[in-house]
């Protein structure tokens, strides 16, 4: 299926052998954002592998987003930076990173207008449908409060959690501007 630059390709080190790999992968099928996300890395390879994908990301004219850690993303020169709800405030991130965009993950409308006021760039939204990639994920919130959620955000809604070649199409016909996937990536672009 293609999505074109709605894919919003998240490249978890920990569901991936292959990281470069899967990014270049992304990249080559025309993800129009991708994210590096590495809870357990230690920080001499987070910063090597982002640099490693920013350059991809480069080269294919894509944004990179550094997931949680405001200062990799500095020092790497990222695009933009994601943090959720029990990372830095938005407004203590951008003491760090200036004015690179900030997309803040959220789990309920409530928590999405204060992403918003806090002055996050992009509002992800999620789990929309079950995901068993996230550690102890929120509840899911489905596509009818996705639906409502993005009628009244005045930020571009990213869908996130459990979403596949089969549900991309719907999700996004919701109002989502991207839909991040991590698990099944690669069945984004064909792979098994
Ligand atoms: N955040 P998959 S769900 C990282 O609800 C993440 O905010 C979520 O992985 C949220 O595409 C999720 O494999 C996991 O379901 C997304």
């Amino acid at each position: 299926m293609d999505l074109g630059s709605s894919l919003y390709a998240i490249v978890d080190v920990e569901a991936s052998r292959e990281p470069v790999e899967l990014a270049r992968r992304a990249l080559s099928a025309g993800c129009g954002m991708l994210q590096l996300r590495a809870k357990r890395l230690d920080d001499r390879s987070f910063v090597s592998l982002a640099l490693e994908l920013r350059t991809l990301c480069r080269e294919r004219g894509a944004p990179f987003v550094v997931n949680d850690r405001a200062d990799i993303a500095r020092i790497v020169g990222a695009d933009g930076l994601h943090l959720g709800q029990d990372d830095l405030e938005v407004a203590d991130a951008r003491k760090v990173v200036g004015r690179m965009h900030i997309g803040v993950s959220t789990h309920s409308p409530e928590q999405a207008r204060q992403a918003e006021l806090d002055g996050a760039d992009l509002v992800a939204f999620g789990p929309i449908f079950t995901t068993s990639t996230k550690e102890n994920p929120d509840p899911v919130v489905g596509l009818e409060a996705l639906r409502q959620m993005c009628r009244d955000a005045s930020r571009p809604v990213v869908a996130i959690g459990g979403i596949t070649p089969e549900n991309a199409a719907e999700t996004l016909g919701a109002g989502a501007r991207y839909v991040a996937v991590i698990s099944a990536l690669p069945r984004f672009f064909g792979a098994a």
